[in-house]
């Protein structure tokens, strides 16, 4: 059994800093790793306690104990397998036994490991026995099959530095300054709160409520490191924090923040999230309904059954070493102007709910939020963050032939743009790209992909400032077309229109006189003619230029961006 007094620190596995300066300059001549965000979140925990007992990235064995039965080799309760995923080149770069050093994204060496395993994991195993299903819509499997490294590397960890934060630096703690806070203000009983999304007057309501019902302070926990795809991000959730912070009676709560990448993995992430926290200091733990789901699988199901994490939790309370507080969910009950557990609410009564769809709904459309769901201060924050579509960035981009109008109604729909103001418009046509961000590209497969991928960065950077990216490639290709897609949808709405004009017609045009040099072969490689183009088969918009004109044509696109509520109408 691993238990530790909420009193005592909790080991770390940082040498002292004399032997980090010393460890530092040898572990340069080692061969390196360069850790993704996700490694550098799991480092940070493992080096500073937040992941104790573990000393390292998991063993093979441990790892199948882990997977089959949330186990390490020795017994220990583990729900969640911590692996240094790598590249099969590096992987065979190395003996097993060598030390290698692990750099941050700067290439700071934050540790040094000793490889004492290497394995090629069952992927799918892992995905059904740790995530209940081989399901690419659940997130952490999609990471292990798209993102994750295709060998494993184990072994334990000698820490030199912590990751550095530039954000909050106030506001992170280790485990044992948070333990060594608790003690000096003589917090014993702590509850601890994991969140990822904002607060608002329903979760201030239930932890203020947990906290009375455990006799105990509470610990705002939230996650800082890496969430589910498509949350708030985290800048905007602290500011929200702390303003939530003021409602509380001062010297009860404190927030920390926590620096996890979480995996969405429900049950197992509940057991997880309770093991840290009691290295963290805290006695207590809020379990809600459907912890750290990840939504809907594939066939429009939930992963896990509502109560699964409580269910798991509660079997492993006493070896997680925290008590499990359930959480209630909180409604608001207009007659009585105030907040009730809803299974407690006075019947007759009238509920009054907004659910997280609704909430982002709202925000979308820039409509009301009223004051009994949320604080003004919380509402102010989302809306700079999330301000409604019709102010939001985007992408409109043009597919088609060469010769099939796409840079006409581009540069059309530009100056209508123009016309009505308020958001700064871009066009990157394909010539004017090729001139000045991809001069040295050709028109292989290969080139062709940097060349839209450049444009995707550049309009997806012009989505997430505000602005109004127009693009007008070729794009021969879908699934360069689908990356670009991704790549903006991070960050504001993707509009594909596919300029339908047939090849003949171009060929018929023929503007640039291209066809005819294609046709007769001096000019290799050409969309149409020698090279394919993959129709786009589900574009939001697809125009005909065969009998319509540019300025008609520039109007369809208008009309679409004011029906996806991106243009006030
Ligand atoms: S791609 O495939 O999206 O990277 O192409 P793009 O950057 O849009 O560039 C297309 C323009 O380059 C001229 N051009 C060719 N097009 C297609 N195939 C070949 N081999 C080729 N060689 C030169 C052509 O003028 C295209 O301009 P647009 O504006 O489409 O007519």
């Amino acid at each position: 059994m691993n238990m530790i007094s909420n009193l005592a620190p909790v080991p770390e596995l940082y040498v002292s800093y004399d032997s980090a300066q010393k460890l530092k300059v040898e572990a340069a001549n080692l061969k390196s790793h360069d850790l993704t965000p996700r490694q550098i979140c799991d480092l940070e925990l493992l080096m500073n306690g937040g992941f104790y007992p573990l000393k390292g990235f998991l063993s093979e064995a441990d790892y199948n104990g882990v997977v089959e039965n949330m186990r390490t080799e020795d017994g220990t309760l583990w729900p969640m397998p911590i692996t240094l995923d790598v590249s099969e080149k590096f992987a065979e770069s190395l003996e097993v036994g060598e030390d290698i050093a692990l750099r941050d994204q700067e290439g700071v060496i934050l540790a040094t490991m000793t490889v004492t395993d290497r394995w090629v994991p069952n992927k799918s195993k892992e995905a059904e026995m740790v995530f209940g299903a081989d399901d690419l819509a659940h997130p952490a499997v999609n990471y292990l099959h798209h993102t994750a490294g295709k060998v494993y590397l184990g072994g334990p960890i000698v820490g030199i530095q912590q990751p550095i934060h530039y954000d909050f630096r106030a506001r992170r703690d280790t485990p044992n300054e948070l333990r060594a806070w608790f003690r000096k203000v003589g917090w014993r009983r702590i509850v601890a709160f994991q969140t990822r999304n904002p607060l608002h007057r329903a979760h201030q309501e239930l932890t203020f409520r947990a906290a009375k019902e455990a006799q105990a302070n509470l610990l705002i926990h939230p996650v800082v490191g890496m969430t589910k795809p498509g949350d708030v991000d985290h800048f905007t959730r602290v500011r929200c924090y702390e303003a939530v912070l003021d409602k509380y009676p001062a010297a009860t709560t404190n927030m920390s923040l926590l620096n996890l990448a979480m995996r969405m993995a429900g049950p197992r992430e509940a057991v997880w999230h309770g093991i840290i926290r009691r290295n963290h200091g805290c006695t207590h733990f809020i379990v809600g309904r459907d912890h750290a789901g990840p939504g809907k699988n594939s066939q429009g199901k939930d992963f896990y059954g509502p109560y699964d994490a409580q269910e798991l939790f509660k079997q492993h309370e006493a070896e997680i070493g925290v008590e499990m507080v359930d959480f209630k969910h909180m409604v608001y009950v207009q007659e009585k102007a105030q907040y009730y557990p809803a299974n407690e609410v006075p019947e007759g009564d009238t509920v009054l709910d907004i659910s997280g769809t609704e909430l982002r709904r709202r925000l979308a459309e820039g409509l009301e939020i009223p004051e009994w769901f949320s604080f003004p201060e919380v509402v102010k924050e989302l809306r700079k963050t999330k301000p409604p579509r019709s102010k939001q960035g985007f992408t409109v981009f043009f597919t088609g032939f060469s010769g099939s109008g796409k840079s006409t109604i581009a540069n059309a729909l530009m100056v209508k743009l123009m016309e009505m103001g308020g958001r700064p418009v871009t066009l990157l046509d394909g010539d004017v790209v090729r001139k000045h961000l991809s001069s040295e590209l050709g028109f292989s497969k290969e080139h062709r992909d940097i060349n839209i991928k450049r444009i995707g960065y550049v309009a997806s950077e012009i989505t997430k400032n505000g602005g109004i990216a127009i693009c007008a490639p070729i794009a021969p290709y879908a699934a360069t077309r689908r990356a670009v897609r991704e790549m903006v949808e991070s960050y504001g709405a993707f509009l594909e229109v596919h300029v339908a004009t047939s090849i003949e017609e171009c060929e018929r045009r023929d503007r640039k006189g291209l066809y005819k040099l294609a046709r007769e072969g001096k000019i290799k490689e050409f969309t149409g003619i020698s090279d394919p183009y993959d129709v786009p088969e589900n574009p939001e918009l697809r125009v005909e230029t065969e009998g319509a004109d540019v300025d008609n044509c520039a109007h369809q696109v208008l009309l679409k961006l004011e029906n996806m509520g991106l243009i006030a109408g």
